[in-house]
């Protein structure tokens, strides 16, 4: 166990960029980074009883600030707990502690032909203990699902440092309450994750990737629903990047957009077992999107690289606009035929305010798009024009404010626009049964 000052400080350039310009800063005199659950619960053990909160902090790669200590909150990091306990080949479940980066987890069953059931933009920070008490979606949640069904098995340190043991390798187990449900996507605030089961799938044989320009949001869900419909099984990844969205990674990051023109762009990916049925499929989809015309133009990349390329187009758009100045981001889930309707309206809206841009971009396969609008610098009434104005919007819709990053210290008191008064009343009495001395990351998820 190690202890250093540098709560606020962080190895992996993205996420101390995402640190700086997001404001989202704190403070801590202590940073502990246990190896085993025991460490942990020891801990834990510790903190509890001398009442001292504690943050837990995996890759420090999320975007509402639930990683970070607000006041002197002691960071407790999975930084060293990084073993890969073991591989079940024929199950394909992989076991592992906490602090495994994905990317890592990702390339070591890549050895043995299977593939991590998630992937994104941060994969080469993250934890997958982060990724699991977030409930990360990312870029293949359309086809893999959500990690509630990919966690097989969950161990977790409670507040009073005692251990409850959730392991399991196996896809069916219905004998009682299933509770590691409760810790995935708990942000921290019921337990440390300290181990997990993660069921993954094979890894494909043959993958296709390919960017479609549109001319109309409309023409988007006409090629979503044409690509569900004839690339059903074999389809992987369906993002939508608009036209702002693709001129900023042109312009922040010299990336190359390599089709002419378009309103807005699909990036489509096929992953399959056999490369020859799937590519027939892939013609067979263009052939027929633009024949009817609701694809203006497209190419399909030609080996890795090029599909490397593609992806950075969408998955540097974070990235990108944080390069133009300060951003404030929404993560909604909304009916797929309003997905785009949010940034429409926050333009409208925001017409005549110091803003430089109003981005869309995201999942649109799974509903979630992400708005984000750019100004120079912090700017508070811009802030209070944006908010509560979008959650009220999105909760007009009966979308979620938050599809995938979580709540964390920059949402939690707008958990009312898409949870009820009687859900986040039992979320508080599940908090204080599990946490009666309210040490684990208070000020996150939950309101006052
Ligand atoms: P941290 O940021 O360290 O922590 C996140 C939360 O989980 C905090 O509340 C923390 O207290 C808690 N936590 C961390 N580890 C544990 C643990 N072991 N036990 C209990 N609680 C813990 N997210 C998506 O969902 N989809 C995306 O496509 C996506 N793309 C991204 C792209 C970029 C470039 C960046 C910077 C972020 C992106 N994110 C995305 C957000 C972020 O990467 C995810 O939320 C990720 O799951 C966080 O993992 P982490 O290890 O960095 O967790
Ligand atoms: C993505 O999908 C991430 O690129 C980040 O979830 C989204 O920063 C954002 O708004
Ligand atoms: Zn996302």
């Amino acid at each position: 166990m190690s202890s250093r000052s540098e709560a606020i400080t962080c190895e992996f350039c993205i996420a101390l960029q995402v640190r700086v310009l997001y404001c989202i800063t704190g403070a801590s005199s202590l940073v502990l980074k246990p190896k085993t659950t025991d460490d942990v619960s020891r801990i834990m053990a510790h903190c509890d009883k001398r009442h001292l909160a504690v943050v837990p902090q995996g890759g420090n790669t999320g975007l509402v600030g639930g990683s970070v200590p607000v006041f002197d909150e002691v960071v407790l990091s999975t930084a060293l707990m990084n073993k890969i306990l073991d591989l079940d080949e024929i199950s394909g479940v992989v076991t592992c502690q906490a602090g495994c980066i994905l990317e890592t987890l990702d390339d070591h069953v890549a050895e043995r032909g299977l593939a991590m059931p998630l992937d994104l933009g941060a994969k080469a920070s993250c934890h997958i203990g982060g990724n699991v008490s977030t409930s990360a979606g990312g870029l293949r949640l359309i086809r893999y699902g959500s990690l509630h069904g990919s966690v097989l098995g969950l161990e977790a340190v409670l507040a009073s440092g005692e251990v409850l043991d959730c392991m399991s390798g196996m896809r069916k187990d219905n004998t009682g309450y299933d509770l590691k449900q409760l810790l995935i996507g708990s942000e921290g605030t019921l337990g440390v994750v300290t181990k997990v089961a993660i069921l993954c799938p094979s890894r494909p044989a043959a993958v296709n990737v390919a960017l479609l320009a549109c001319n109309s949001f409309a023409d988007v869900l006409k090629t979503l629903q044409k690509g569900k419909a004839m690339l059903s099984e074999i389809l992987s990844a369906f993002e939508l990047i608009d036209s702002a969205s693709m001129m900023a990674v042109e312009k922040y990051l010299h990336l190359r957009n390599p089709l002419s023109s378009g309103e807005f762009y699909c990036l489509i990916e096929t992953s399959g077992s056999h490369a020859g049925h799937d590519e027939e499929k892939l013609t067979a989809f263009l052939d027929s999107v633009m024949e009817e015309g609701s694809v203006c133009d497209g190419t399909v990349a030609q080996g890795i690289t090029q599909q490397k390329d593609l992806w950075a187009l969408r998955e540097r758009v974070a990235e990108a606009l944080l390069r133009e100045g300060y951003t404030y981001k929404y993560d909604v889930s909304l009916p797929t035929r309003h997905f785009y309707d949010i940034v429409v309206d926050m333009r409208r809206h925001l017409a005549g305010a110091a803003v430089l841009g109003c981005y869309g971009y995201g999942h649109v396969g799974d509903g979630n798009v992400h708005l984000n609008v750019t100004t120079r610098q912090y700017d508070a009434d811009v802030g209070h024009r944006i908010e509560p104005y979008v959650f009220e919007w999105v909760r007009g819709r009966h979308g979620s404010i938050s599809a995938e990053h979580g709540l964390g210290f920059k949402k939690r008191d707008f958990i009312h626009y898409s949870k009820a008064a009687s859900a986040v009343a039992w979320m508080k009495r599940f908090k204080t049964l599990m946490d009666p001395n309210g040490i684990l990351n208070p000020y996150k998820t939950l309101p006052e």
